[in-house]
């Protein structure tokens, strides 16, 4: 039998996680990109395929990332690939020079090309307009074909169980922008891999599991190597999340507070930063075991060393590391932000100073 002060205990927890997950819903709502935002992208999109089809005839420009996935904020940027179904054509850099003469001519965007980086993408910005009163940012790259598929399968994620997992998805892309952690060109970590550590954390973390291994289910029927391979890598995973829906139940009922708190918690205290790899396909898995080891002292090794610090596996380029940006001092930084995030949650402060405090800027 629990004694009054336990009980007292116990529903001022449950108060306190009821409220946050309330406030959690509230704040994500009016981050939600508007209607009319989301049209004037379409807009944008269908102009620059138009655009692009003067000089390939036989292309589609697609979306991906945040603005496909249904994890997009307010004003963030627009991911776009272009795919070319024909057997000639142009290089991606001569391709990207072209593009970027092309509507640097035609359009009123501030066009920079990147044709000799890693992967040459045009760069684009809008000023703001009435319909878009922070402009618009995007990016055009070529023939990523496997950026739109990771992109399909964190929508499928996001569909089996919208509201926990976009809300938790969502407010993690706010609070680690405001707390300035994510930014892979200043050694922290990209909005992706914040995505992919949610889905590890509720796929292979929770127990009972908020969401079922898409990339380990049985297929309903047999498919060959040609139709899930691309690239070289498995890109197979259960995408028909209707019929997932129908035959498969979470037995975690915990609250989208709940999840967050345990989320922090368990980045900030239980995650094996030096040895461990999230894999969204595998689970936990070791660096040992992919080569990715950081304690390498040998000088050759000092950058394997850098790129590996943090490690999450990408979940169909298996020997790509998402978080190989993130440097010594970055992640430093990162585990101190989910260290504080624990430790403000852990006093129960109201729902809406909790967040202004997780969120200070
Ligand atoms: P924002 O709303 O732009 O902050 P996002 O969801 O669009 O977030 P990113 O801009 O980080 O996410 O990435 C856009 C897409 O690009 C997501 C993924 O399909 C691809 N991508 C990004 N980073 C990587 C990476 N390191 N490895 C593989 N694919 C990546
Ligand atoms: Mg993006």
């Amino acid at each position: 039998v629990a004694l009054p002060g336990e009980r007292r205990h116990a529903s001022k927890h449950r108060f306190f996680v009821v409220d946050l997950s309330q406030a959690l819903f509230d704040f994500v709502i009016q981050l939600l990109p508007t209607a009319e935002e989301m049209a004037v992208k379409e807009d944008v999109r269908k102009l620059l395929e138009r655009l692009i089809r003067t000089i390939e005839p036989d292309s589609r420009l697609l979306s991906f990332g945040s603005t496909a996935n249904g994890f997009s904020l307010r004003n963030s940027d627009m991911d776009l690939c272009c795919l070319i179904d024909s057997d000639e054509r142009l290089s991606a850099s001569d391709l990207v020079t072209m593009l970027g003469d092309l509507l640097e001519r035609e359009t009123k965007f501030h066009v920079k090309p990147l044709p000799h980086a890693r992967i040459p993408i045009v760069k684009l910005s809008l000023d703001p307009s009435p319909g878009l009163p922070l402009g618009i940012a995007c990016d055009i790259g070529f023939e990523n074909r496997l950026a739109l598929e990771n992109t399909r399968l964190l929508m499928c994620y996001a569909m089996i169980d919208p509201t926990r997992v976009r809300t938790l998805v969502l407010f993690l892309k706010v609070w680690s922008k405001r707390r300035k952690i994510n930014s892979p060109y200043q050694g922290t970590l990209s909005s992706y891999g914040y995505v992919l550590l949610v889905i590890y954390f509720l796929v292979h973390v929770k127990n009972p599991p908020v969401l079922p291994n898409l990339q380990q289910m049985p297929p309903l029927r047999p498919i060959s190597q040609e139709d899930t391979h691309m690239g070289g890598y498995n890109t197979w995973f259960f995408d028909d999340v209707e019929l997932l829906c129908q035959r498969w139940h979470s037995s975690n009922t915990e609250s989208v507070a709940e999840l967050l708190i345990d989320f922090f918690r368990y980045y900030s205290r239980d995650f094996p930063y030096n040895t461990g790899v999230a894999s969204i396909r595998s689970g936990l898995l070791k660096k040992e075991n992919k080569g990715w080891q950081n304690d390498l002292t040998n000088g050759r090794y000092n950058d394997a060393r850098e790129r590996n610090r943090f490690c999450i596996e990408d979940p169909f380029e298996t020997d790509f590391n998402v978080a190989r940006c993130v440097t010594k001092e970055g992640l430093y930084r990162i585990r101190g932000e989910f260290m504080r995030a624990a430790r403000v949650l852990a006093v129960r402060p109201r729902a809406i100073v909790a967040l202004s405090q997780l969120c200070e800027e």
